[in-house]
């Protein structure tokens, strides 16, 4: 492991600034189609999910979903399979789809198709962080916090290795493969 504390990209206050720009947007776009069902992809948006749907002022439910990634170290294979679905019935729902961050692309790309086959109302997408450099497929975006260089960043739920979820800040390390 890299011993060097992160590089600061992204400062806490920076974030909660962000949070609450993009709770006031959703509550007023969400006003007449709550309750807004919001489904956090496990584990990495575990915090931003926590923090933004406080921040809502529209009534609100929270499910999870994970999904494994195929990922070696810092490399995606492209490849993505569900380890864990919503408990609750999304049917006629409104849905939005909270992630830490959108690299490739395949991991939105495939919960969207996946939540939609639960008939929703209508399935939107929300991501703190977007390499768009990074893309491999074709995804909507429907609100983004910050759009980000081609760097590995963690903390504030993102990883390197299951280190440095907890830090309140956005730091950019090498990762070492
Ligand atoms: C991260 C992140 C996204 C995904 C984005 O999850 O939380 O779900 O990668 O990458 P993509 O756009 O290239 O598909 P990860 O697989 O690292 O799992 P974690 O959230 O449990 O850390
Ligand atoms: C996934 C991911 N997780 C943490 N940091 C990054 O930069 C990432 N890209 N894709």
């Amino acid at each position: 492991m890299n011993d060097k504390p992160p590089e600061i990209l992204i400062s806490e206050g920076e974030i909660a600034r962000r949070v609450i720009e993009l709770a006031a947007r959703i509550s007023e776009d969400y006003r007449d189609k709550a309750p807004l069902v919001l489904v956090g992809v496990l584990k990495g948006s575990f915090i931003f999910l926590a923090d933004l749907s406080r921040r809502l002022t529209i009534p609100r439910t929270i499910e999870f979903i994970a999904v494994s990634s195929y990922r070696y170290g810092s490399v995606s294979s492209g490849a993505v399979r569900l380890v864990m679905d919503v408990r609750g019935n999304i049917e006629g729902k409104h849905v939005l789809i909270v992630e830490d961050i959108v690299d490739t692309g395949h991991t939105l790309h495939y919960l969207i198709g996946m939540l939609k086959s639960h008939r929703p109302a209508s399935v939107r997408t929300c991501a703190l962080l977007h390499k768009a450099e990074r893309a491999e497929v074709d995804v909507d975006l429907d609100y983004i916090g910050f759009s980000i260089p081609d760097k590995w960043v963690v903390g504030y739920g993102l990883d390197y290795a299951e280190q440095n979820r907890t830090l309140p800040y956005i730091g950019i390390i090498e990762p070492s493969d």
